[in-house]
């Protein structure tokens, strides 16, 4: 079946009528003029209807949805419940979610061997991984610039404890061995990084064709400009589809994954955040932290001088560093931060509503 190569499997299948399977379509792109949509054999452009705009942002269908249409392909009427979805905090004055993309198996966390390698950084990308729930992979690319890309490496490691590290030159595709075994048929794989760290350079290798541009940054202080301007599901050689989208230059930490709002809130406080770690326990501190804190005495514990706090106990017993820790609750804030500007915008939003119905003036409208 055509939509098995685009990643169609039974967890959407089951979410349809036995008349409706043949109707999904996956989001392969968003463009100005519209939704890119393809059934494996044809695409079709379909542009968001009005209704689709006064959505939540993580309520429209985002690149790698399903979706299904009406009988013409005219317009999508709905899309299928995500197996997650990767978001970050839209940059701006208003808090807002922008959904990068649906339906994930693979994060390809891409940073390079340079000065814009932080530790800091990949523990936050890996966090992202963590709350949506996708097997994270890091590559370190520009090895053939760095006079020891092997201590990149290393450090690399350690920030993701236990995550796959690969180092590599991205022009040299002789060198992608290692992440071409990690991509399977119709599995998605996302590419997540800073503008310039060779994202697309690596999809072009893998793919063996110029997806994507690429553009020359200042090696001396490692800045990119943003280079690729649309987020594109692409069907390469080997059948995998790669997510390729502009750099994020600061990126906000993502809140939860597939699961609306309300849920995150309940994830983000103790003992319910456990249940994020499966997947990934031990691939990050941010998990294997949040299982320990579930042993603390207190349910309010600061991780600090409390009595009985299991998360001292294992840095006192040298399985967890102190900076490991500290860092978790650096993110930790900043995320219940979001979260609550997010549940503010919805109270917005949904006051908005009520005075709609009501005939009174909106709040855009003051
Ligand atoms: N020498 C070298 N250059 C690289 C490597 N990866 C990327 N580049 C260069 O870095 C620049 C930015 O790459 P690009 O793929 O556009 O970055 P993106 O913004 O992450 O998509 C381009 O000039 C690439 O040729 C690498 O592994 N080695
Ligand atoms: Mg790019
Ligand atoms: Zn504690």
């Amino acid at each position: 079946m055509q939509l098995a190569s685009l990643g169609w499997r039974p967890f959407f299948a089951d979410q349809l009528a036995a008349n409706e399977a043949t109707a999904a379509l996956r989001v392969m792109g968003i463009h100005r003029g519209g939704h890119v949509l393809s059934d494996g054999v044809r695409d079709v452009r379909i542009r968001l209807g009005r209704l689709w705009y006064r959505q939540a942002p993580e309520n429209r269908p985002a690149v790698g949805d399903w979706v299904l249409t009406d009988q013409h392909r005219s317009k999508i009427e709905r899309f299928l419940k995500r197996q997650n979805v990767l978001r970050r905090m839209a940059s701006g004055a208003k808090a807002d979610v922008q959904l990068i993309g649906a339906n994930i198996d693979t994060l390809v966390i891409v940073s390079s061997c340079n000065a814009e390698f932080s530790m800091a950084r990949l523990q936050r990308y890996l966090t992202v991984a963590a709350d949506a729930e996708i097997e994270p992979l890091i590559v370190l690319t520009k090895a053939d610039l760095a006079t020891s890309a092997e201590g990149y490496g290393q450090r690399a490691r350690e920030a993701g404890g236990g995550v796959a590290v690969e180092v590599v030159n991205a022009l040299d595709a002789a060198m992608l061995g290692g992440i071409r075994a990690r991509l399977q048929p119709a599995c998605t794989v996302a590419l997540l990084g800073s503008s310039g760290v060779g994202k697309t350079t690596l999809l072009n290798a893998l793919a063996g064709a110029e997806f994507g541009a690429t553009r020359a940054i200042r090696e001396s202080d490692a800045k990119g400009r943003h280079t690729t301007t649309q987020r594109l599901l692409h069907r390469l050689p080997d059948g995998s589809l790669v997510l390729d989208g502009p750099g994020v230059r600061e990126f906000g930490v993502a809140v939860g994954a597939g699961d609306p709002l309300p849920a995150t809130k309940q994830r983000l406080t103790r003992g319910a955040s456990a249940a994020v770690a499966p997947r990934t326990a031990g691939g990050h501190w941010g998990a294997y932290i949040e299982a320990l804190a579930g042993g603390c005495r207190f349910a309010d514990c600061r991780h600090d001088t409390e009595p009985g706090c299991a998360i001292q106990t294992a840095i006192a017993e040298g399985r967890l560093q102190r900076r490991h820790v500290e860092g978790y609750l650096k993110l930790r804030d900043e995320r219940n931060r979001h979260a609550t500007s997010l549940a503010a915008r919805d109270r917005r939003d949904q006051r908005g509503r009520r005075r709609q119905r009501r005939g009174e003036p909106t709040d855009d409208e003051h």
